[in-house]
């Protein structure tokens, strides 16, 4: 692509990069192929063009360049970065790099860029130039590799004679263009060795400083390709030194917003799409996204002066709010999106990342209004997640809630073992279709019944309020909730729990023992203020 730009009947144009970013807006704005600028990459370094940057970290930036874009790229290889064997070196790496092409310049390493005193510094020698080129086009892998020969004799101030031996000395050994460089403001240089250039050898010119000139001037004098030399870089630096000047004046972003580009411009830039999309084909299917519901609307009685400003599930234990405990744990296994139910004093809640729902008639409703309440504020892909509620006053580890998540069952309950010494009136005391037994995490086990108090029934367990519902069963507890919610405004999630286990549904029990603790009492604060050094997945 690129020999066919330099061998195309029309004048042809590449346009300066010394990044990925800068290569690819290049291509995107039309270029066909782009100039590696020794001035501008080093510049993006922030180093001098004196080969400050050493050769390979230029070679990094062409690789990141070369990756970013489709259209041919031609490194400005100073001098080669040493001698014919440094020379036939880079041309191998740059191959490997698909980049297109180099140019070399006619000066000694160390180089200075062209417009710092230029008239003072040494060109190479001719013969030992040639060298250079030759072992560059011996040494290329690729037939369609390029060298352009760059002359310096205008710019170390040696006139058309100098300029023109040069410039057919490299063209016989085997410069595939001769790239004839001036610092003057016109092109009268440029001009005079046109008239004289009779060779089947293209020319490539950088009018840097003699902008002005109409491009058809270059045309009609029979130059090949126009290199923009340094242009994007320039253009960079403006933008980024006023955005830079106006943040640090304002200390705010607000003015310079609208006049920047938008992140997802840089995502754009960057390819996130393709990564989006290769993510679907290779990465192993996401599980169902869960979403927490936390009921949080009560007050809680029994707590006294704790609860004269906030809700029990804002009192402060080891050091801040159960409900943020309760987030916590939540996001430690993995579930973010945390829907929170508050009535009582519910301009206490201040929890960042939480999306709350109001029951605003808490003092005359129970549970499953609130649950209602989540349901209807949840977004509406909420459908094809699973769902899983927790009371605002219960503390939990994260093993109790991981094992929750790990059923696959489409309902399912934690229900703790280890129950015998607690309160029967206050406690949901479950009746299960088996007792726990070492063996039981071999067995399904399902739910009876739950209610407050023992009143003579068999009793398994306590449930402590985590229900785990799956997509498949979201439509059915969505229309539960509402039928009893409606039937009596005071039903709690119990009577969910049995009107599912009275249509035939399955609910599965999931035996723990511990791990977690519901704040009723002035004691159990104080129990929770230690719930955290109690185990180890708390
Ligand atoms: C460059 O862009 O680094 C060049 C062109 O070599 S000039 O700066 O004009 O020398
Ligand atoms: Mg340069």
């Amino acid at each position: 692509m690129f020999r066919d730009l330099l061998r195309s009947p029309e004048l042809e144009f590449i346009l300066e990069a010394h990044n990925g970013i800068s290569a690819k807006i290049g291509e995107e704005a039309g270029f066909k192929g782009l100039w590696a600028s020794g001035l501008c990459i080093s510049g993006q370094y922030g180093v001098r063009d004196n080969n400050e940057a050493s050769w390979t970290q230029v070679l990094d930036m062409l690789e990141f360049m070369s990756d970013a874009t489709t259209v041919p790229i031609m490194l400005d290889g100073d001098t080669g970065y040493g001698n014919f064997n440094s020379m036939r070196r880079l041309v191998r790496k740059l191959e490997q790099r698909d980049v297109a092409a180099v140019c070399i310049e006619d000066k000694l390493f160390p180089k200075t860029n062209s417009f710092i005193a230029g008239q003072s510094q040494p060109l190479a020698d001719v013969n030992e130039f040639c060298g250079k080129i030759k072992a560059g086009k011996d040494g290329q892998t690729n037939a369609d590799f390029s060298i352009v020969a760059r002359v310096e004799a205008f710019i170390a101030g040696w006139g058309l004679g100098e300029a023109l031996s040069r410039a057919h000395a490299y063209a016989d050994a085997g410069a595939d263009a001769i790239l004839m460089h001036s610092a003057k403001t016109i092109p009268d240089e440029i001009l005079s060795f046109m008239a004289e250039w009779d060779r089947d050898c293209p020319v490539v010119v950088v009018p840097t400083r003699y902008h002005d000139t109409p491009t058809d001037v270059l045309r009609d004098a029979g130059v090949s390709m126009v290199i923009w030399a340094n242009q994007m870089l320039r253009a960079a630096v403006d933008a980024m030194q006023r955005t830079a000047r106006i943040i640090a004046a304002e200390q705010s972003l607000a003015s310079v917003e609208p006049r920047i580009v938008s992140v997802a411009e840089i995502f754009r830039l960057q390819g996130a799409h393709e990564l989006a999309e290769a993510e679907k084909q290779y990465l192993p299917a996401e599980g169902k996204k869960v979403r927490a519901i936390v009921l949080a609307a009560g007050a809680g009685a029994g707590l006294g002066k704790l609860i004269r400003d906030r809700p029990k599930a804002l009192i402060e234990v080891d050091g801040k709010p159960i409900a943020a405990h309760i987030v916590d744990t939540y996001n430690a296994v993995g579930v973010k999106d945390i829907t929170m139910v508050r009535g009582y004093r519910k301009e206490a809640f201040d929890l960042p990342s939480v999306r709350y729902a109001d029951n605003d008639d808490f003092e005359s409703t129970g549970e499953l209004v609130s649950l209602a309440t989540a349901l209807r504020a949840l977004p509406a892909d909420a459908e094809q997640s699973t769902l899983v509620s927790s009371y605002g006053d219960v503390l939990f580890g994260k093993y109790v809630m991981q094992t929750l998540l790990d059923s696959e069952a489409d309902l399912a309950v934690c229900v703790d073992t280890n129950w015998s010494g607690r309160d029967d009136v206050l406690a949901d005391l479950v009746e299960c279709s088996a007792p726990y037994t070492r063996d039981s995490f071999k067995k399904r086990v399902e739910l009876r019944s739950v209610s407050s108090g023992r009143s003579g029934r068999t009793v398994h367990g306590e449930w402590m309020g985590f229900l785990k519902i799956a997509e498949s069963a979201q439509p059915t507890v969505r229309r539960l909730v509402d039928e009893l919610s409606v039937d009596n405004p005071r039903a709690d999630v119990p009577d969910l729990l049995n009107a599912l286990v009275a249509d035939g549904h399955r609910v599965e029990i999931i035996y723990i023992s511990g791990q977690w603790l519901d704040v009723d009492s002035l004691s159990d604060v104080a129990r929770a203020d230690t719930f955290g050094d109690e185990g180890p997945a708390a």
